[in-house]
């Protein structure tokens, strides 16, 4: 297929979750394109089995393989579950990288445990490695990996890809110990962020904290390492998804929504329950909205679809209240007996029939305060009708904004303007819609999931 000697390398992807490797429809566009990639070149995907066991990074190695591609878990035990994957990941990183610092926790335990699971995935990967194989490590879990890696003699090319933001060095430097985080990244040799801004603040961070020199054309020097720092803005499988917005699936959801909407107009939210997604501030928009535009009542509602995630973390479980306690507020304000204004969901869709639910709403609501890409959105855009497609309201905090100018851009934090373009989306003439939507969909193929992944590894094969 390809002559190109590179693209016979063994690729070896690292992440926390991994899979499936069959049916990869159901877990989304990153799946559908890292197991491309992995079958193409032949490879190793290897992570987390999402096992807590007492034998944890010591259990045996769970492999399971599908033609050219091995899967390989292993286990945590309680303490890494607790330190590593709840603590340091989901109760430092995540929200210092979302400008959280008020709620990020700082304990010298976290930290440890952090290091400790990187250094035990490092131990346990390295027999898997060959000389040439290219390792490509996904995401927070693991900036210290590569340079575990390096300390026990891998000189192979590493690549590095962070899916959530980088924020700027003011924010980074509040961390404890952050000049060793950054450090450790260095180790790699392509570092990947989702946008140019993400970009900038790790090149000012490498300036004002590491005397480093940005020597243009991606090429950065600092902790006396050389290595590439690019901006690759994640995609998803859009005609794939596409796909699924005419498929059967899709078409059973939408016909049962269209039955209860009743010819009222839906707007759909869809996010895992998460501080970063912006959630509450939404519903207060839509608050906004009925009261400034009372025209719209009793013709419009919000369906919030929004899976509850890291429950075990208290500031997941609180955002989840806080939503019941608004939708209710709303809901018993507004309300009539035959509408709705606000429908709460608490569980997952399968994604074809997500598709459907896409393709039934005439406005999406994607809304983070912070987000490194935000897939949504990509998803609402590419299930739309082309003949008559819906508006995108996106937040200028999601990654994706930098790369969805046609969308209506809006700032998440206020109410009033979040509720003039809901009411302008609705008000916008099709030729309008039409035009937004087809110069979102072409980016939105050009920048697929496939081409993402192949714009890094270009970067990674050197
Ligand atoms: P997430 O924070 O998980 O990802 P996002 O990019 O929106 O955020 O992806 C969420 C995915 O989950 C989407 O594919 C969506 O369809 C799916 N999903 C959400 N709710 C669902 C539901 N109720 N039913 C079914 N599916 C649901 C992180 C970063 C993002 C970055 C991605 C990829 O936080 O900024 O875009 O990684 O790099």
């Amino acid at each position: 297929m390809m002559a190109d000697a590179a693209k016979t390398k063994r690729l070896v992807v690292v992440s926390n979750r991994v899979g499936p490797l069959k049916d990869t429809g159901k877990a989304g566009g990153l799946a559908v394109a890292l197991v491309d990639m992995l079958r193409e070149r032949g490879g190793v995907w290897f992570g987390w089995s999402g096992q807590v066991t007492d034998a944890g990074t010591f259990s045996e190695l769970h492999r399971e393989r599908s033609k050219t591609v091995d899967l390989a878990t292993i286990d945590i035990d309680p303490a890494d579950n607790a330190e590593f994957y709840a603590g340091y990941a989901n109760r430092t990183l995540w929200p210092v990288l979302h400008y959280r610092l008020d709620i990020a926790e700082f304990s010298p335990a976290f930290e440890a445990g952090y290091r400790r699971v990187n250094e035990r995935f490092a131990a346990r990967l390295l027999p898997l490695l060959r000389a040439e194989d290219q390792i490509w490590v996904h995401d927070y879990h693991f900036f210290h990996l590569g340079a575990e890696l390096r300390r026990m003699g891998v000189e192979n090319r590493i690549g590095f890809f962070l899916h959530i933001p980088f924020p700027p060095p003011d924010m980074l430097s509040a961390l404890p110990r952050h000049r060793d985080l950054v450090r450790s990244l260095l180790a790699y040799d392509v570092i990947g962020l989702q946008t140019d801004r993400d970009r900038r603040h790790f090149i000012d961070y490498l300036k004002e904290e590491a005397n480093g020199v940005d020597l243009g054309g991606h090429r950065v020097r600092a902790f006396d390492r050389e290595v590439t720092v690019a901006a690759f803005p994640i995609g998803i499988d859009t005609e794939g998804f596409h796909g699924f917005a005419e498929g059967p699936e899709a078409k059973r959801e939408r016909t049962r929504l269209e039955r209860h909407l009743n010819g009222r107009r839906q707007i759909v939210g869809v996010d895992r329950i998460d501080y970063s997604k912006g959630i509450p501030h939404r519903f207060r928009a839509v608050e906004r909205f009925f009261e400034e535009y009372p025209e719209h009542r009793g013709k419009v509602s919000l369906l919030q679809v929004a899976p509850p995630s890291r429950s075990e973390v208290d500031a997941y479980m609180d955002i989840r209240r806080e939503l019941e306690h608004l939708a209710g507020h709303v809901n018993g304000r507004f309300a009539d007996v035959d509408w709705t204004p606000i429908r709460f969901i608490t569980r997952g869709f399968p994604r074809r029939a997500l598709a459907g639910v896409y393709r039934a709403s005439r406005l999406a609501l994607v809304t983070p305060l912070r987000d490194g890409m935000n897939l949504v959105a990509k998803e609402y855009v590419a299930a739309q009708d082309h003949e008559d497609p819906g508006v995108l309201l996106l937040s200028r905090f999601a990654g994706a904004a930098e790369t969805m100018g046609e969308a209506l851009i809006v700032n998440p934090y206020a109410a009033d303007e979040v509720a003039l373009a809901i009411k302008s989306a609705f008000d916008m003439p099709l030729d309008e819609r039409r035009a937004r939507h087809d110069a979102l969909y072409a980016r939105l193929v050009e920048g697929d999931a496939r081409n993402w992944a192949n714009a890094f590894l270009r970067l990674l094969d050197g």
